[in-house]
């Protein structure tokens, strides 16, 4: 049996990001790998993409909706990086080529105005400091077979990030009811699934307010101008090529995605 150590988790997990190779999860052979060995191993392989020249765009939540939870049988609420080999343009269609078994879900999408460090940060305080909400898609996937892993081992693997998509549509949090804000989930015109912004921990900005205490106890601020992807609302959808999927928020408009083609 190999004998993992944080670093060379961290080296696996990003080589099977980079050959587009799935593995059971570490957890299988190292037990130990709990939530705050996760986070150390997230980190590092942040530090790595960043070394190899890409930049933090924001953060993603994940896990913060119960179905989600009940989905992938992990009940802990996840804070993870995003970056800008991450983000795609309205238009782009999934890079498949680049990942493994890609699944789209609906996300309310912050934009922060102001810088904000925990911890003792309210949802009141964090909203206050949101420059604008969007709709978004999340792009996830997994470095783990069938998505399967616990919280230690998805929190290593960034919380199964991919790439993201931004919809157009800019609001200031104020102009809407954010916990009322629906979303569907349409895939080649067929409604898969429905959600609120309560199914986000009751409000979104109860998923700022966590992201912000969370990554406090990290020495982390939260930066003006990051995007913060709250949490998939409902289940993800199968990003399978030739289809395509579509997010219909009920007031921040339709963001669209492509599925593309098999490679
Ligand atoms: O693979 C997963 O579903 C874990 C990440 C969760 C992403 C989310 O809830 O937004
Ligand atoms: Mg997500």
């Amino acid at each position: 049996m190999t004998t993992w150590t944080e670093d060379s988790v961290a080296t696996e997990l990003l080589a099977c990001e980079a050959e587009r190779r799935d593995r059971v999860k570490f957890t299988d052979e190292w037990p130990e790998l709990d939530v705050a060995t996760g986070y150390r191993i997230q980190a590092e392989t942040l530090r790595r993409r960043l070394a190899r020249g890409e930049q933090i765009t924001g953060v993603k939540l994940g896990l913060t909706s119960r179905a989600k939870q009940e989905r992938m049988g992990v009940d802990t609420p996840l804070v993870a990086w995003l970056t800008d080999a991450m983000v795609l343009e309205e238009g782009e269609p999934v890079p498949q080529h680049a990942l493994i078994r890609p699944r789209i879900e609906p996300e309310i999408v912050f934009v922060m105005r102001d810088r904000l460090e925990g911890p003792g940060v309210t949802a009141e305080q964090a909203l206050a400091a949101v420059a604008e909400v969007r709709g978004g898609a999340e792009v996830i996937d997994s470095r783990y077979r069938d998505f399967r892993f616990t919280a230690g081992d998805v929190l290593a693997d960034n919380a199964s990030s991919g790439a993201y998509l931004v919809g157009g549509v800019a609001l200031d949090p104020s102009a809407l009811d954010l916990a009322a804000e629906a979303v569907e989930v349409i895939v080649d015109g067929q409604a898969v699934h429905t959600a609120t912004g309560a199914d986000v921990m009751g409000h979104p900005a109860e998923a700022l307010a966590m992201a912000v205490n969370d990554l406090a106890d990290r020495g982390i601020a939260m930066e003006a101008g990051w995007v913060v992807l709250t949490g998939g609302m409902s289940d993800a959808v199968n990003a399978t090529p030739g289809t395509t999927v579509t997010c219909r928020f009920a007031t921040l408009g339709d963001v669209v995605l492509a599925c593309g083609r098999p490679d």
